[in-house]
């Protein structure tokens, strides 16, 4: 008891000294929009959000004289939060920093709950989700149909890339391929790769060009390799894997996006561990199995749970095949992982 409350207190110190610090950074913040403000800006303007720092944005100007060239900028108070592919309305001051006057409407959102499981956009404008898996760290299914929910949900097209494909052997190839034979079978577009040995990079630049394609995907999977292997001038961090535990180290902590010298843009994201779906209903879920589209509303009960009720189309979907088996897990685990409210 004693101890619980002890934590409690460390907490509650904590959580001020945190309000306390957040509380002085907006202070700096303001105070230096209100010198930027005060001196001479330059006209309204286009930019494009390729960096996204706290409360700092690095803007690239698409108008004018400026244009290519990359801004820090300030942000006005009352602006929603912005996220890299944003385009946004600014003011250039002098020196490299600008402020940011408003957001422009987003053509796609994607988004992710983040650890108070409170939606949080991650990437906007982009027309392609790439996700992004490897041999090594081992690929979870689970989370390749969450993003896939993610995409569907979103309205984006979605690619599946196996990197590492030089790491492919007689031990894990087995298990690979049935995996990119289950999302082969549902239609989505598979591409096996090495960023390393440059094994299928050429198809891959031909997918990407003239598209906005954000790379997702587990921490370690290679994402800011493939940026590497693709834009070798770029030169972003890339991090080992845990001899501990295999699994990548979090190396990429802010999303970036870089363009294509033949157009398009791609948006290198920080990888994750877990992929919850807490802003989508049952309903949500449904349409994102894309399997399910002709047997959703056959069932004998329209209130069917797909569980174990008499008449259900999705399990004689199952038995016929025609739904497979690994999905059906996956489905049932993001059902069940979602807040009761939304079941
Ligand atoms: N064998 C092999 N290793 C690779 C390949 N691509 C990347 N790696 C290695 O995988 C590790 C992780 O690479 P990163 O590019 O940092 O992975 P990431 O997905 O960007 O990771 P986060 O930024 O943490 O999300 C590094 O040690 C890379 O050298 C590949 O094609 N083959
Ligand atoms: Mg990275
Ligand atoms: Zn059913």
């Amino acid at each position: 008891m004693a101890k619980r409350q002890l934590n409690r207190r460390q907490n509650w110190r904590i959580e001020k000294i945190q309000g306390e610090r957040a509380a002085r950074a907006a202070k700096r913040e303001s105070q230096a929009l209100e010198t930027l403000e005060g001196g001479d800006l330059g006209p309204e303007q286009t930019g494009l959000v390729i960096a996204h720092f706290g409360v700092q944005v690095e803007v690239e100007a698409q108008e004018g004289e400026l244009s290519g060239q990359v801004f820090r900028c300030h942000l006005r108070a009352n602006l929603p939060a912005l996220v890299t592919g944003d385009k946004v309305v600014w003011r250039a001051g002098n020196q490299g920093i600008g402020v940011i006057v408003a957001q422009l409407p987003r053509s796609t959102e994607l988004c992710r709950p983040d650890s108070r499981g409170q939606l949080k956009p991650v990437a906007a404008n982009v027309d392609l989700i790439v996700i992004v898996f490897a041999p090594m760290p081992e690929p979870h299914a689970n989370l390749i149909d969450r993003y896939l929910v993610a995409a569907e949900h979103a309205g984006i097209r979605p690619l599946l890339l196996l990197n590492k494909f030089d790491l492919i052997d007689d031990q894990n190839a087995p298990a690979l391929n049935a995996l990119l034979e289950v999302y082969r079978t549902l239609g989505y577009p598979v591409l096996e790769v090495s960023a390393h040995h440059g094994n299928g990079m050429q198809n891959l630049q031909d997918q990407l060009d003239g598209h906005i394609s954000v790379f997702v995907g587990q921490s370690g999977v290679g994402k800011s390799s493939l940026v590497n292997s693709l834009l070798p001038e770029v030169g972003t961090r890339v991090g080992p894997l845990s001899e501990y535990s295999g699994q990548g180290t979090h190396t990429t902590t802010t999303a970036r996006l870089f363009h294509f010298p033949r157009g398009g843009d791609l948006i290198d994201s920080p990888g994750i561990r877990e992929f919850g779906l807490g802003h989508v209903s049952r309903a949500d879920v449904e349409a994102g199995f894309i399997e399910f589209n002709d047997l959703l509303g056959r069932c004998r009960f329209r209130d069917c749970k797909h569980d174990r009720e008499p008449g259900c189309a999705l399990l004689q979907g199952l038995a016929d095949g025609r739904v497979q088996q690994q999905r059906m897990n996956s489905y049932r685990s993001i059902i069940a992982s979602l807040p009761e409210s939304s079941h």
